[in-house]
């Protein structure tokens, strides 16, 4: 006899229900997150309240590159830069996640550390950014780590996009800490012009034709990516992270959003922070973690053993978020 979809996905719940991780965990837990002086002793090679930068060298995108991507961006809605951050403060920060995910933390827990915040500051990343979504632009605090493990069929991310309406004032950015190949599950895109219909009849749950299906399937985009580079796209492209092929390398990243500093702009990114300022305090640092996985839990189920943990954490650090005043418009 064979369990009916219905029956196999009440065991998935009952399954992911059981890992949780008991009262006793999520109050040490939530002790150890609060604890800046354990996470400089879990990785001493990584700064809190420094500038994370440790001499690595500058980030690299040549006036060529920028002009072309930002092209692709107008014209398709993605960009693809190669080599752009030194691979010496790249394989540093994925030490870091390999340290907070042994620790037995979900690897988001990575945006503690300077380095994750720092990474996008360097003269040659903003002025690119400054070119995607305008002068005095924002970051936002929808941040995130990813971890694809090595066995087949683990998957990044289903298809969705981050921020529909977002126009030209929005941008995601996602930087590979390991190569993100084709095997390894790298991201996967539909350009500019071809995602929304897809993506309105997703949210509609409503049926595409066979011609459209067949269409969108030879306009994927695959963005293999080495480590150090930087992609990204804008909000209404529909996007996912692809599967693992079983070759046993795990594929490490992380996701940043920007936005234009006039746009409006979602509750749930706030508070926006200014990238020409200091980076953000610990405490909020903890908010915005605790934020995106209280959310990203539609996205990797397994993150449920850790709701607890997060709803408490997040809402310990609303103060954090409440005394960030987003900057002005710029005048
Ligand atoms: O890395 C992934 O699998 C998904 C990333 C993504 O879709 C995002 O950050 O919006």
């Amino acid at each position: 006899m064979h369990a009916s979809p219905e029956q196999l996905a009440s065991a998935v719940q009952a399954l992911l229900k059981q890992s949780a991780l008991s009262p006793a965990d999520t109050e040490r837990r939530i002790e150890e997150a609060f604890d800046i002086d354990r996470w400089r002793r879990l990785v001493p090679f990584a700064t809190i309240g420094g500038d994370g930068d440790e001499n690595d060298g500058p980030a690299r995108i040549s006036e060529r590159d920028a002009a072309r991507e930002k092209r692709r961006l107008d014209s398709e809605g993605y960009f693809r830069l190669s080599e752009v951050f030194a691979p010496v403060r790249i394989a540093r920060m994925r030490r870091i996640v390999e340290a907070v995910r042994a620790d037995g933390w979900p690897v988001a827990f990575a945006f503690v550390f300077d380095e994750f915040w720092s990474i996008v500051r360097s003269p040659q990343v903003a002025s690119f950014l400054e070119a995607a979504v305008g002068e005095d632009y924002l970051q936002n605090t929808v941040v995130w780590a990813h971890w694809v493990a090595g066995e087949r069929r683990v998957a990044g991310w289903s298809p969705h996009d981050d921020y529909r309406e977002g126009g030209d004032t929005f941008l995601s950015a996602w930087i590979p800490l390991s190569d993100a190949t084709v095997e390894n599950g790298c991201m996967f895109l539909l350009p500019a012009g071809v995602s929304r219909e897809i993506s309105d009849a997703i949210d509609a749950d409503r049926a595409l034709s066979p011609r459209v299906v067949r269409a969108a399937l030879q306009d994927v985009i695959a963005l293999p990516a080495a480590a150090g580079a930087m992609i990204g796209w804008r909000g209404d492209i529909l996007h996912w992270g692809g599967a693992n092929a079983g070759g046993g390398d795990p594929r490490l990243s992380l996701a940043l959003e920007f936005r234009s500093r006039d746009a409006r702009t979602s509750r749930f990114e706030s508070p926006l922070i200014d990238p020409r300022g200091p980076l953000p305090s610990f405490r909020l640092r903890l908010f915005a973690i605790t934020k995106a996985l209280r959310e990203y839990v539609k996205f990797e189920p397994l993150l449920e053993r850790y709701l607890p943990l997060a709803e408490r954490i997040f809402a310990e650090t609303s103060d954090a978020s409440a005394a960030v005043s987003n900057p002005p418009p710029a005048s």
